[in-house]
Order: structure tokens, then C-alpha cells, then sequence
């Protein structure tokens, strides 16, 4: 690494060598995976961007494109010695367009700062999740990240109306009219999109809002199964129009996050599942899902309108994750199910992983009305893959996908093949070798490692 040539471009400021920083942008969210790196480079332009890409393109250094460092499949950790591009300092917020309701907004914006400038103008961007204060607009365009409320509204593709990138050899492409017809070609943003870094670094994008609607209501319920709780989501999918969130947990989720968490249970029983549903409306929704869920048997219910009680309520679900993590290190295995297949898949899993790690506990919990389950494994040593092995066979033997919204990472690049084709990799590696000849945009993510060709050491 020439730290000189780099600090001629981002200045001396920004290329970081201090230990503690570097560990800290060394290890994933979770703490399962360590890497190395020999500094941080803080570009805050594109411009700049663009010369720190033309330089390591140049010398073949590789690069690994990094936002708020949340994800969960280690797609931004460099495992391998890479330098890390760190995106943050390009928080640039654009005006909001209120009549086509797009915003242009800098990689490195939080989705709350994104969120905060929407809700100035009325509107709303759609994608939310628990990391939300750290995770960047860069990192969850890089993995078209999902989160809440893509059962209303899809996953961040769907919100991206246009994007500029910078490519691996410092050119920049930029299309950010957000022109809803453009039938010109390629869709770049589409492609680059769920990339992962690999095929560009992301440095704005253009996304669509959508109107905040007043009227918020969130209800738990409690059934006596996941297969009721997957019938109650279809029926209230018919019975809500405004339904714009429906979530699992489990029994021993929620305890785990009332005893980690020092919190009261929400419900007066502790229901083997528990749906969280979220409804968005200009009319009154609390009598709306109230309505809906007298309709059904269901067993208990709990329904809130008021903001902090509805912080509340969701705070069940959204804890699930920082309470996982301090029983140590987990497995994340966040994967897709057929709805029909996916109650049998919840009771086998547990069982199918004890087979292999007899300590292991198993944590289900996700985001029922995607058929996104979150199989989360504690007590396991980091690097033992077997549990993760089995688990994704499973699930790729009852026709679902390995990953539903982290991504693959490093992770899983290995099972890949469970989820894609032959034909489909070797057309991944096709287009990676078209915009990244040189192999220097986070090479050892997402694409499995080519036959006959070794891991970099
Ligand atoms: C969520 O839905 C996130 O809360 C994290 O996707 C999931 O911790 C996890 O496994
Ligand atoms: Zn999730």
C-alpha cells in the first residue's frame, strides 16, 4: 500500500492506520469473523472515490467497499488484507422532489438520517430495520437489503431510481434522473444492486418515498403454532389493506429478550408464537386489525397506537438480535421458505442441528410474511461449519433460498450452488470479469471460489 499516493487523494486525515479503528472495522457486527487490513481510506467525494479506485486498480490492491459494517454474512470484512473503502463521509442529503417523491442521497447517509429527511417532507423511505443508525444507503443498495417492510413495499431494488457508482477502474456511471420510463438498456442500478461490492462501489443512489400515512397501529398476537401463526399472516394479508409489517417470534426468543433485556412479557401467556403486524393507513387502523383478528381464532392479542408503546411492542422482535449476541458469537442463517413449507421446516430445524452440535441452541425468529425465517445458532465455535451445512440443505431441499435479504458474504459463498445454477455462476463470474478484470472490488465475496483455484491465502 502507498499510504503517500493515498493521502495525496483523501488527504492524510482520512487514511487511517490507528489499531483501534482498524480493529474495529476488522471484525463483523456479530464478532464471529476477524479479519486484517492495513488502513482505512475515507474518501468524501466521488471524485475521490474515483482516484482511490484508479490507484488500486492500477497497483491490483484490493478493495473492500465498506458502510455502517452491519451486515451479517462478513461481506465487509477483509479477511484477506484488503484495504477498506470506507463510504461514510459521503452523507450528502439531496432535496426531497416532492412531486415524483425521489431523493438523491449520498452512500454513506444512515437509513435514520434518510428516514429523519423524508418525514421533514411528509413522505417515508419505505426499507427500515433494527441497525437503522448505523446501516448505510451504500451498504443496503450493495445488498439489496430487505428489513420490515418488504411484504408492503418490497426490498431497496424496488425503491432505487437511479444510482452512481464508481467502477473498478475509477470511472464513474451515473444515472440519477429517476426517470420511472427509461427503457435505455441495462439496468445498472438493478444489477448493481445485491452486487455486494464485487461488480462496483456504490456512491449515491435515487431512491423513491412513499407517503407517511398517520394512521400507525401494532398488534401482537399469540398462537399456539407457527403453522397458525402463517395462517393468521394469510388471512390478515386479505383482511388489512394497510398491513405493513408481519413478524415472528418464538416462546423462547421472547424470553430470552425479557430476561436479557429486564422487560415484562408482552402477553399474559407465554404463547409457543407470537406474530408481531404492523398497519399503516389515512384512516384509524387499530379497529381495522382488531376487526381482522376477531375474525380468527386467535389466541391473545395486544394492540398499540401510541408511539411509544409501539416502539414497545416492536422492541420484542427487534431485540431478538443483540440478545443472541451476548450469549456469544452466533450462526446467522437467514434464509427463505415456501410458506407452505415453512411450519414443518421450523419444527425440523432444531433437530437437524442437534444431530450435528448437540450444545447448540437454536433461535427462530423473522419475518413471517416474506417466508424469512432467522435460524440463529449459539454455542457453536465460530469456524465449525457443519450446523451451517446442514441447515442450508435443508432448506434448499424444501425449495427455499440460502440467503432472503443479508446476502452472501463470505460467508455463504460456498453454498451458493444451492441456491443458483451452473449456468447462473458461471454468468455471475462473466459479468464480474467484465467490470472488475483485475479482481480488486471485494474479491472474495458472494462468488464461490473457482474450481481448481485455491482460497487467497
Ligand atoms: C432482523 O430481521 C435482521 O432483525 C437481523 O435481519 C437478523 O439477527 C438476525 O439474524
Ligand atoms: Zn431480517
Amino acid at each position: 500500500m502507498d499510504r503517500a499516493a493515498l493521502a495525496r487523494i483523501v488527504g492524510a486525515d482520512h487514511v487511517v492506520v490507528d489499531p483501534e479503528r482498524r480493529a474495529a472495522a476488522t471484525v463483523d457486527w456479530t464478532g464471529r469473523v476477524r479479519g486484517a487490513t492495513p488502513a482505512l481510506v475515507r474518501p468524501g467525494s466521488t471524485a475521490e472515490v474515483s482516484a482511490v479506485l484508479a490507484h488500486c486498480h492500477a497497483e491490483g490492491l484490493a478493495v473492500v467497499p465498506q458502510g455502517g459494517n452491519t451486515g451479517l454474512v462478513a461481506g465487509a470484512v477483509p479477511q484477506h488484507g484488503e484495504l477498506v473503502l470506507d463510504l461514510r463521509r459521503l452523507d450528502h442529503l439531496g432535496p426531497v422532489d416532492p412531486l415524483a417523491r425521489q431523493v438523491t442521497v449520498g452512500a454513506g447517509v444512515t437509513l435514520a438520517a434518510l428516514h429523519a429527511h423524508a418525514a421533514a417532507h411528509g413522505l417515508r423511505y419505505a426499507v427500515d430495520f433494527g441497525a437503522r443508525d448505523e446501516a448505510t444507503v451504500g451498504g443496503s443498495v450493495a445488498t439489496n437489503a430487505g428489513g420490515v417492510h418488504v411484504l408492503r413495499w418490497g426490498t431497496t431494488r424496488r425503491q432505487l431510481a437511479g444510482i452512481e457508482a464508481v467502477l473498478a477502474d475509477g470511472r464513474v456511471v451515473s444515472h440519477l434522473a429517476g426517470l420511472d420510463k427509461d427503457n435505455t438498456g441495462y439496468d445498472l442500478a438493478g444489477l448493481l444492486c445485491g452486487s455486494e461490492g464485487t461488480l462496483a462501489v456504490v456512491t449515491a443512489a435515487r431512491v423513491r418515498l412513499v407517503p407517511d400515512e398517520p394512521e400507525v397501529a401494532v398488534g401482537l398476537v399469540g398462537v399456539s403454532s407457527v403453522a397458525d401463526a402463517v395462517v393468521v399472516v394469510a388471512h390478515l394479508r386479505e383482511l388489512v389493506p394497510g398491513l405493513s409489517a408481519a413478524e415472528l417470534v418464538l416462546a423462547d426468543g421472547l424470553d430470552l429478550v425479557c430476561r436479557t433485556f429486564d422487560r415484562r412479557p408482552p402477553l399474559s401467556a407465554a404463547w409457543p408464537a407470537v406474530v408481531l403486524v404492523e398497519a399503516r393507513g389515512r384512516e384509524p387502523q387499530a379497529e381495522v386489525l382488531a376487526d381482522a383478528l376477531d375474525a380468527m381464532a386467535v389466541g391473545e392479542t395486544a394492540v398499540a397506537v401510541e408511539p411509544a408503546r409501539r416502539a414497545e411492542l416492536w422492541s420484542y422482535r427487534e431485540d431478538h438480535t443483540l440478545a443472541i449476541n451476548t450469549l456469544g458469537p452466533p450462526h446467522k442463517l437467514d434464509v427463505t421458505l415456501p410458506l407452505p413449507a415453512l411450519a414443518e421446516f421450523a419444527a425440523a430445524v432444531p433437530d437437524v442441528v442437534r444431530e450435528v452440535a448437540p450444545d447448540a441452541e437454536v433461535w427462530l425468529f423473522g419475518h413471517l410474511g416474506d417466508g424469512n425465517l432467522h435460524v440463529n445458532v449459539t454455542g457453536v465455535a465460530s469456524d465449525d461449519e457443519v450446523v451451517d451445512d446442514v441447515v442450508l440443505r435443508l432448506v434448499a431441499a424444501r425449495g427455499g433460498s440460502i440467503s432472503a435479504e443479508h446476502g452472501i458474504g463470505s460467508l455463504k459463498r460456498r453454498w451458493l450452488h444451492l441456491s443458483r445454477s451452473d449456468v447462473e455462476i458461471d454468468a455471475f463470474r462473466a459479468i464480474k470479469q467484465a467490470l472488475d478484470p483485475r479482481s480488486v472490488l471485494n474479491p472474495n465475496v458472494l462468488l464461490p471460489t473457482a474450481p481448481g483455484r485455491p482460497a487467497p491465502a
